[in-house]
């Protein structure tokens, strides 16, 4: 990607706002270090770390900062930055920032730092979306999935395929050029062999994407089922602790309420909701309807069922549903279904096992390792599958070489989209404002 040399100058507060031992505000373009110096009154500010008080333009002391400076391109976004840390506390960094903005820096906006590393070609867009994932990261696996990424692990997986394609497709064009020779068959084969493998590399990153998206985003758990078949208490001790209100009385959970959990490093939020039951309280009624909506967007629907009223086979939740037996240790028909128990904890370690497996969470060595992980990888890693496969079919049915070729080209871009090249402003500001201010 060509350099891109901004003319501005941005600045933001890249700590997490509220109370902090130390705050930095950064710097980056072509101004900064002059507005850092000037910040700090010295004539020049390099990698060597600098104590000074910090003014404003009027010459009023802010506060005492650390000061030091990177000249493009060695910098995180390949442009000149200054970085100013000074005590944490939000009045304390607005005033600090505000210096910095009065002299000509402007507000950054959300992830406009790394926006900048990418298009100077410090990152490309695939490690660019890991940062904000590790950033975000809410448990173990999601981090290291996250830090495989940016280490470049993905990008290095459809940079080999496309190189392995643009192969491919010389031989495939030596065919255009020199359509009188005639192609031997180990050659032809060879060709589709290798044309196949490449489609199957594309499919299973596309299809890793729903374990890619579990681990990095975790998961939504949702538990239904009539009043009182014991959802809260299952939710109690799923999580180890006394997070629902659990009463014999029917109609204890009137609003849905959700708790956050680590199972087997995957971030699982569990919604409880108030069980379906026909209502006048219009609290209660209100709290069905809300629990209902999140039990739409859940990725796994336990539906629970304590054997006291009509069996509940959760068909309506299709593949989400995982339907249990409740009150195991009350005895009686389990229909087939897991058997749980809240009370003695029997079938519990299967019923997270079994939510993970349902939510595609892959349990194997190596399974954080080169996946797609948002929808935008996964369209261009699905859009490269679709295209080789293409390709494969028009080899094997003999089309022309031409053909065959368009095919593989797609396959191509499309990978080069993957990694964030060739894409269009529309898709770069879609991923950078999901960003934070700062980053
Ligand atoms: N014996 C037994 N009782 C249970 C179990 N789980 C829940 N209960 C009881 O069933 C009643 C309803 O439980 P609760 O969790 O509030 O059900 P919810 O309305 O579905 O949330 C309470 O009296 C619980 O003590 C269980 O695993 N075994
Ligand atoms: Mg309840």
């Amino acid at each position: 990607m060509a350099a891109v040399v901004a003319d501005d100058t941005i600045a933001a507060i890249a700590t997490a706002s509220g109370v902090g031992g130390v705050g930095i505000v950064r710097v980056s373009g072509p101004a900064a270090i002059e507005i850092a110096c000037d910040v700090l009154g010295v004539s020049a500010l390099d990698r060597t770390v600098r104590v000074g008080w910090a003014r404003d333009k009027a010459g009023t002391r802010i506060d005492q900062v650390l000061a030091f400076a990177m000249r493009a391109p060695a910098s995180f976004t390949g442009e000149d930055v200054a970085e100013l840390h000074g005590h944490g506390g939000a009045h304390n960094l607005d005033r600090l920032l505000g210096a910095v903005l009065e002299r000509g820096a402007r507000i950054a906006e959300p992830g406009e730092f790394t926006r900048r590393a990418v298009a100077n070609g410090k990152l490309d867009l695939v490690r660019a979306e890991a940062l904000l994932e590790v950033i975000h990261a809410g448990s173990e696996r999601a981090w290291r999935l996250a830090q495989q990424n940016l280490g470049g692990r993905l990008g290095e997986v459809a940079r080999e395929l496309e190189t392995r394609a643009l192969g491919v497709l010389a031989e495939i064009e030596g065919r255009i050029d020199f359509p009188e020779e005639d192609i031997a068959p180990a050659d032809a084969s060879a060709i589709e062999t290798e044309l196949a493998a490449i489609a199957a590399r594309c499919a299973s990153l596309a299809g890793g994407f729903r374990h890619g998206r579990a681990l990095s985003q975790g998961i939504t758990v949702a538990l239904v089922g009539p009043v009182n078949a014991g959802k809260s208490s299952l939710l109690n001790a799923l999580v180890g602790k006394e997070r629902a209100l659990v009463a014999a009385a029917p109609g204890t959970t009137r609003d849905y309420l959700e708790v956050a959990d680590v199972w087997s490093g995957v971030a699982v939020t569990i919604v409880d909701t108030a069980g379906t039951r026909v209502t006048a309280d219009e609290i209660e009624a209100r709290g069905i309807e809300l629990g209902e909506q999140r039990v739409a967007g859940a990725d796994v629907v336990i539906v629970v069922n304590d054997g006291s009223s009509a069996w509940d086979d959760g068909s309506r939740f299709a593949e989400r549903a995982l339907v249990i037996r409740s009150k195991a240790d009350l005895g009686g028909d389990v229909h087939g279904a897991l058997a749980t128990s809240a009370s003695t904890g029997q079938g519990l370690d299967s019923l997270k096992m079994q939510v993970l497996a349902l939510a595609g969470v892959a349990d194997r060595e190596g399974s954080e390792d080169a996946f797609v992980t948002t929808a935008r990888q996964q369209a261009t890693a699905a859009a490269a599958r679709d295209a080789f496969e293409a390709a494969v079919g028009a080899w094997r049915a003999g089309r022309v070489p031409e053909v065959v070729a368009l095919e593989v080209r797609q396959g191509v871009h499309a990978l080069a989209q993957l990694r964030g090249n060739e894409v269009g402003d529309r898709v770069l500001d879609e991923v950078f404002a999901r960003f934070c201010i700062g980053k």
